[in-house]
């Protein structure tokens, strides 16, 4: 021990000597480099001198093993475990009970100092995890230890990043390479970023991970990938997560080779119930399953005329006495039936009461699908009797992939605060979602992983920083985007003050600046086919009419919007009356929603004194040009940053700067015939044609 404490102590010390090599990001926000300032230093030197844990679960272990890790590396000195603390003073003190914890959820945590130690407590072993990683965040964000009280408890239970992943290693969506799980490796190999991402989740306070596309494979449900399954469940446990699955819902005819997957049938409820039993003999503690079922050409219960419900209760009931649950998807929308803002909450909302209390209704954020703003979900407050999970994309498949800067912890907390107005006004979308509001005792929150085998996991690093914001504000949303940007940035890239100002800047403003050069005033849809990449506001033949930009901006010779109000599709019916109120007139919409819900002549006076026109061609050219400012900010703080890194991203914003501008061309070239005016002084009109920026869409969209 002594000889391993003093090697520690070695390794350390030249950690803080050697000049530092280039940072490749994999450490995420986990990066424990030793504290620069030497009295800071000294007060945590003194406070963490040792590690006292029980070791007696696993998840204890892992606590301790990562303070041990975290602590030495950032005090430079051997943080050594001690069963107990004994007599001993000045050291981290892990404690699992429920004294003085009544007031603390399962996995809450309390830390608080005792017999000049510092004790990390919780009724279970996840919530002293958990409690072990808040700590570690108060040295990686330079806050004082001595004294050090905080108390806090997980506001939403199931905090879940969705992976998007299939059995061929590709990731739906994904832009940061390739999945993590190496199927045809496991279960005899498992890979160390198995380990690595359970650490960043654990500190981040997720604790599920669904980890197949909800596009699902039947594979996962065979013995033979049961095994591997299992094999990953093996690895994230000790990090206080759970593994769920995504279902194919087809997987009785396609496994058992059943006539039907009807979910009234009794041999497809055996055949469920058989494949509950597996998995729970081989994963105790299985999440439960996913399920997109009818909604983008998978199968599902409509398919025999049942219902959502009925198809999510019969796997309900097939979990029986396990303690998993199922999440059944919202995200339906069928072709040629009207709007398809309304499609889900029509289907879904004289459901409410009839789903198993099992089940939960995962959601998306907004109406259509992930765009940069979306008005909250209509069914938001609209089924009180059903607990629903929020869904947001961590991925930036609508925002720019891995090369566009967008931090997405405003978006998330605008949905979040978004008043649903269901029982008076303060009825966010946050308490219909924590369960608070409909006292409900299940509650989940999802985020449509953005990692993959990209060595820095994100493809962008600023990537990392919506990973970390998901998880804070699952587990507290009342959290501010911008105290979680600036401890992400803390813990990542530097606690120098001169540089944290221009870098939580950067990414306060960078969600608005793209939604400004994409799709200001409430646009949304105008994207390139199919790809999702690039402008494309002139597609107007797909697949189906509602995978068109046409569908969605409305573009003619006497305005640009879709009208949703009564004279239109009438979605805005599916509000409260009080929303209806606030968005159902033009005059007082708010302007980042106004064409979601409006047709606006392109000569209407808007609040800010410019025409619709003018307003629009002004937010495309401020928005673009405002990358020049997220490229000002970035190079300000360059003095304190690892110069691998700040290339890496400086490059990306070059990349961001030019597509910006791609947008910004595609869309005032594009919209101005029909606005029949100039593009309003002081900006130039663009240098290139419509014709050339189509040509650089059709480029990208070839195979
Ligand atoms: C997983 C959008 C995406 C699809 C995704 C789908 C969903 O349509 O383009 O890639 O499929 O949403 O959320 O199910």
């Amino acid at each position: 021990m002594l000889l391993r404490n003093v090697l520690l102590l070695v390794l350390c010390a030249l950690g803080a000597i050697l000049p530092g090599r280039a940072d490749d990001g994999y450490r995420l926000w986990l990066k424990y480099d030793r504290v620069a300032e030497a009295g800071l230093r000294q007060q945590y030197q003194a406070a963490a001198r040792f590690v006292a844990s029980p070791d007696n679960t696993p998840v204890l272990r892992a606590a301790s093993a990562e303070l041990r890790q975290g602590l030495s590396g950032l005090l430079g000195q051997a943080v050594p475990a001690l069963g107990a603390p004994g007599t001993h003073t000045g050291g981290i003190v892990l404690r699992v009970g429920t004294a003085g914890n009544g007031q603390l959820r399962p996995e809450g945590y309390r830390i608080f100092p005792e017999n000049n130690n510092l004790v990390i407590s919780s009724p279970t072993d996840r919530g002293v995890l958990y409690g072990s990683f808040a700590l570690l965040r108060q040295v990686q964000t330079r806050q004082p230890l001595a004294g050090l009280r905080l108390s806090s408890s997980p506001r939403i239970d199931r905090r879940l990043l969705n992976h998007w992943d299939n059995p061929n290693g590709t990731v739906e969506r994904g832009y940061a390479g390739s999945s993590i799980w190496q199927w045809y490796e496991l279960p005899e190999r498992l890979d160390p970023r198995y380990t690595d991402s359970a650490r960043a989740n654990a500190s981040i306070g997720i604790n599920g991970v669904v980890i197949n596309n909800v596009n699902a494979s039947a594979r996962y449900l065979t013995p033979e990938y049961l095994g591997k399954v299992a094999a990953v469940a093996g690895v994230l446990r000790p990090y206080g997560q759970r593994v769920y699955l995504s279902v194919f819902w087809a997987a009785p005819k396609v496994l058992g080779g059943l006539p039907t997957a009807d979910p009234l049938d009794p041999q497809v409820q055996q055949w469920w119930a058989t494949a509950c039993n597996q998995i729970y003999q081989q994963i105790p503690d299985f999440g439960g399953f996913l399920v997109k079922a009818n909604s983008e050409g998978e199968p599902g219960p409509s398919d025999y005329k049942r219902s959502h419900a009925e198809g999510a209760n019969m796997l309900a009931k097939a979990l029986g006495q396990h303690p998993g649950v199922v999440m059944w998807r919202a995200f339906v929308y069928q072709a040629g039936s009207g709007d398809r803002f309304k499609q889900a909450y029509e289907e879904f909302q004289p459901l409410d009461g009839k789903f198993d209390s099992k089940v939960l209704v995962q959601v998306k954020n907004g109406p259509i699908d992930f765009q940069a703003r979306e008005p909250f979900h209509p069914l938001f407050g609209a089924m009180p009797k059903t607990p629903l999970v929020l869904e947001v994309q961590l991925t930036q498949e609508y925002l720019g992939f891995a090369t566009h800067l967008v931090y997405l912890g405003p978006l998330i907390k605008e949905v979040l605060e978004a008043d649903t107005h269901a029982q008076g006004s303060g009825s966010t979308v946050a308490k219909v979602v924590d369960g608070s509001l409909d006292h409900h005792a299940l509650s989940g929150m999802a985020g449509v992983a953005n990692i993959g085998a990209d060595r820095n996991w994100t493809g962008h690093l600023v990537g990392q920083a919506n990973w970390y914001a998901f998880g804070r504000l699952a587990w507290d949303h009342t959290l501010s985007p911008r105290a979680i940007a600036e401890e992400w940035t803390r813990m990542t890239l530097t606690t120098q003050p001169a540089a944290l100002r221009p870098l939580v800047a950067m990414l306060q403003q960078s969600r608005s600046i793209y939604v400004r050069y994409t799709t200001p005033l409430g646009l949304h849809h105008i994207m390139g086919e199919s790809i999702h990449f690039g402008p494309q506001p002139w597609l107007a033949k797909a697949g189906r009419p509602d995978w068109t930009a046409v569908y969605y901006h409305r573009a003619d010779s006497l305005g640009l919007g879709f009208d949703r109000t009564a004279t239109g599709s009438n979605a805005l019916a599916l509000y409260r009356p009080e929303v209806q109120k606030l968005w159902g007139n033009p005059a007082t919409c708010p302007l980042d929603y106004l064409l979601w819900f409006h047709h606006v002549g392109w000569n209407q006076r808007l609040s800010t004194g410019r025409t619709l026109w003018n307003e629009l061609c002004t937010r495309y050219y401020t928005g673009a040009d405002s990358v020049q400012w997220l490229q000002k900010q970035w190079a300000a703080a360059r003095p304190a940053l690892d110069p691998a890194t700040y290339a890496d991203v400086a490059a990306r914003l070059q990349t961001q700067q030019k597509e910006a501008l791609w947008w910004r061309d595609a869309c005032v070239l594009y919209f101005q015939p029909f606005a029949r005016q100039p593009i309003p002084a002081p900006f130039a009109p663009p240098a290139r044609s419509l014709a050339e920026v189509k040509e650089l869409v059709r480029i990208y969209q070839l195979k």
